[in-house]
């Protein structure tokens, strides 16, 4: 690999004879300050890609396009515009095959949701587990444009007993041990038929306003939400209606939970609803504050469907609580930001942690629930601090 400054001696090489910038004087002694630094997303895998979008430079509501985090299972099928087709069927009474152009003339809406990976935070587990260990931005949040999936459901003419609905991507891979999968297997996951015909959950093509990136579905996507990021399928290829419940991969070996119903008998379930959380942005884990100066706390909560109510800032690990203030922007579906000035932060250690409260009245718990795995983790992260 060509270093940095290798590939500066390139470019200089290739300036027309006036410009004489010499590279080794450039790098001589400290690197140039970064004034402009823009954040980029971090990587936690290449090939395929698997993306953090850089939480601690929170700023915009929606998350711009190429900060967008990035998580997928398998490489980016290779899909062409003018080939691809949606296929709907199954338990329905007519089933039936859609292209792009008719797709896209269909009756679209725009809808805001937040996306978060049911592994995000999970670096923050211990013991540690296996699976990408994502920190705090394995959760972005944009504007979705395509059509309900209803749409087309009713088109199909489900048929009477049907239960669920599979989505299922164009992306395939083998998975290995401990878990194998039974050979090449898609991307898929399926939805009970109320969810799947929720007015809110859409096939959607567009992501703030312009067409889907490869790394993000292109050309078509399910948008689910309130739901947990692994069940929005990218790169769409079929719709299968079903009459029993579907037990595929990413939903027994990954992407499940423990719940004790009835009896004390544990049982597995799939990861469906997020559950409330709040995440500190900044000041970021082992930040150094200036003593005697506020100090801001900001942040951000979402809940799924249910608005965020209350979020409560602590200074001192978890001893006292204090609320913050919640921005005005509140819609179901997407975060919520939130601040907290920190007046006159004593010289010492500390540690600071948010908690959130929901419209439903869920709390964010401080305690990891072990019966969840390596999956919805949603207690509160403590950030420790110095102030000198
Ligand atoms: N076809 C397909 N769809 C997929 C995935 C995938 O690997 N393949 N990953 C899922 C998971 S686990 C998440 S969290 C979201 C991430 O969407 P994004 O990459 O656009 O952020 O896509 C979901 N949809
Ligand atoms: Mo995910």
């Amino acid at each position: 690999m060509l270093s940095r400054r290798s590939l500066l001696q390139t470019a200089v090489l290739a300036l027309p004879g006036a410009l004489t910038l010499d590279a080794s004087r450039l790098f001589a002694g400290a690197e140039p300050a970064r004034a402009e630094a823009i954040p980029g997303l971090f990587p936690l895998q290449r090939n395929p890609d698997n993306l953090e979008f850089p939480f601690r430079d929170l700023q915009d509501w929606q998350t711009p396009n190429d900060l967008f985090y990035v998580r997928s299972h398998f490489d980016v099928p290779p899909i062409k515009a003018d080939e691809w087709s949606l296929r709907i069927e199954g338990h329905v009474e007519r089933p039936f095959e859609i292209g792009l152009k008719e797709l896209r003339a269909l009756q679209s809406t725009t809808l805001t949701a937040l996306l978060e990976c049911a592994g995000n935070g999970r670096v923050y587990l211990s013991p540690l587990q296996a699976g990408l260990r994502w920190g705090h931005g394995g959760v972005s949040n944009a504007d979705w444009t395509g059509i309900p999936l209803a749409m087309l459901l009713e088109r199909a003419q489900v048929k009477a007993g049907a239960v669920e609905v599979i989505l299922e991507g164009h992306d395939k891979g083998r998975i290995g041990p401990p878990n194998p999968s039974a050979g090449e297997i898609p991307f898929a996951r399926s939805l009970p038929l109320s969810k799947a015909t929720s007015e809110h959950t859409l096939l959607a093509w567009q992501m703030n306003g312009e067409e889907l990136t490869p790394a993000h579905g292109f050309p078509v996507r399910a948008v689910v939400p309130g739901w947990y990021g692994m069940a929005s399928i990218k790169w769409l290829k079929r719709i299968v209606v079903t009459n029993r419940p579907f037990t595929g991969y990413f939903q027994t070996f990954n992407y499940t939970i423990w719940t004790r119903p009835e009896h004390s008998l544990a049982t597995l379930v799939p990861v469906t609803e997020l559950d409330v959380k709040s995440q500190i942005a900044r000041p970021s884990a082992f930040e150094k504050i200036a003593a005697g100066k506020p100090c801001r706390v900001f942040g951000a909560a979402w809940a799924g469907e249910p608005l965020i109510d209350k979020v409560e800032i602590s200074t001192d690990g978890g001893n006292t609580w204090q609320p913050a203030t919640l921005a005005q922007q509140s819609q179901p579906y997407a975060w919520r930001f939130f601040h907290f000035d920190w007046t006159n932060p004593a010289s010492g250690e500390h540690t600071l942690m948010a908690r959130a409260t929901d419209a439903r009245g869920r709390v964010q718990p401080m305690q990891r629930d072990d019966d969840r795995r390596d999956a919805m983790i949603t207690h509160s992260v403590p950030v420790p601090v110095s102030v000198r």
